[in-house]
């Protein structure tokens, strides 16, 4: 199938404790590791979106990035393109799958792939950190300002959502998925039964949402010897040999909705060896095709 790719910049990192996944986007956008990716004729970076300060706090910058994020992604959607949103802090996903939704006439299913379960309330969070809580925004729980971006109402249903990767975790977050039903792969099951099989079941349950699927990765999802430059390290991830076939799967899906690559920290990106693994992981997904 042929498509238009559209990076957009999340360049947010309030909602996390260590802030620097706000320079993620424009590192990206200078990266040489990313030359390739923005030769393509199939492919053009669109705005990066950052902040404003003085709103009144946290919530209501991130509630302000996210509403901006949501009707650029929904724009994208609706002129036929697919959108490639590149972070920042994970809070940002609350803006990416509320215009992905905004844009789409049936509900969507979403792969969340990440070391972590992102589904906090302001109630249960240890650490008040934003980054902690879209997925439950999402799914309607959280801030008003936060679960209201892009329209009233959740986004997503949890017989449409799925996590693979998770190996940190509170127990009130899981309690919550538990209590929806969200199913909830973690590294101790990929470990059992090994990737491609959880990957596929994963696959299946996003992809029963009548109106197509995203996927939203945060870089943690990775063991952190390969992709070093995150914002929350966690030991004993995924290696790029077992996610990047499992990924490349997805190309020429055409359910496949947009796709956003949070958490990226170049303060912590040794090496450039993350950007690089994000250049990597976008043409896995999304491949130039001959003569295109
Ligand atoms: B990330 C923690 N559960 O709530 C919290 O990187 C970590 O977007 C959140 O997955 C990690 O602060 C958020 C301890
Ligand atoms: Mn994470
Ligand atoms: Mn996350
Ligand atoms: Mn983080």
């Amino acid at each position: 199938m042929h498509r238009t790719l559209r990076l957009i910049g999340a360049a947010s990192g309030v909602g996390a404790q260590d802030p620097g996944c706000h320079a993620g986007p424009t590192a990206l956008h200078r990266a040489h590791a990313f030359d390739d990716l923005q030769r393509r004729p199939d492919l053009s970076w669109g705005e990066t979106l950052f902040p404003r300060q003085a709103l009144g706090g946290r919530v209501a910058e991130v509630a302000d990035l996210c509403q901006r994020l949501a009707e650029a992604v929904r724009q994208a959607r609706e002129r036929g393109e697919t959108p490639v949103v590149l972070g920042g802090d994970h809070s940002c996903a609350i803006g990416t799958w509320s215009g992905v939704r905004a844009a789409s006439p049936a509900p969507v299913g979403l792969l969340w792939l990440d070391a972590h379960l992102d589904s906090h309330t302001p109630e249960s969070t240890h650490s008040g950190a934003l980054h902690g809580m879209p997925l439950a925004c999402l799914l309607g729980q959280g801030d008003r300002r936060l679960v209201t971006v892009g329209g009233p109402g959740p986004k997503l249903l949890p017989g449409h959502v799925a996590l693979i990767g998770v190996r940190s975790y509170e127990p009130e977050e899981r309690e919550f998925l538990d209590r929806l039903g969200v199913r909830v792969f973690t590294i101790d099951e990929v470990r059992q039964r090994g990737l491609p099989a959880v990957f596929g079941e994963a696959l299946a349950r996003v992809r029963q949402a009548p109106g197509g699927y995203g996927v939203s990765l945060d870089l943690d999802v990775f063991d952190p010897r390969e992709a070093p430059g995150v914002g929350s390290p966690e030991p004993a991830g995924l290696s790029q040999t077992e996610l990047m076939p499992a990924l490349a799967g997805l190309a020429g899906d055409p359910a496949l909705l947009a796709l956003e690559v949070m958490e990226f920290n170049p303060d912590r990106d040794a090496g450039g060896r993350t950007a690089a693994l994000l250049a990597r992981l976008i043409g896995a997904v999304f491949p130039r095709r001959h003569g295109a």
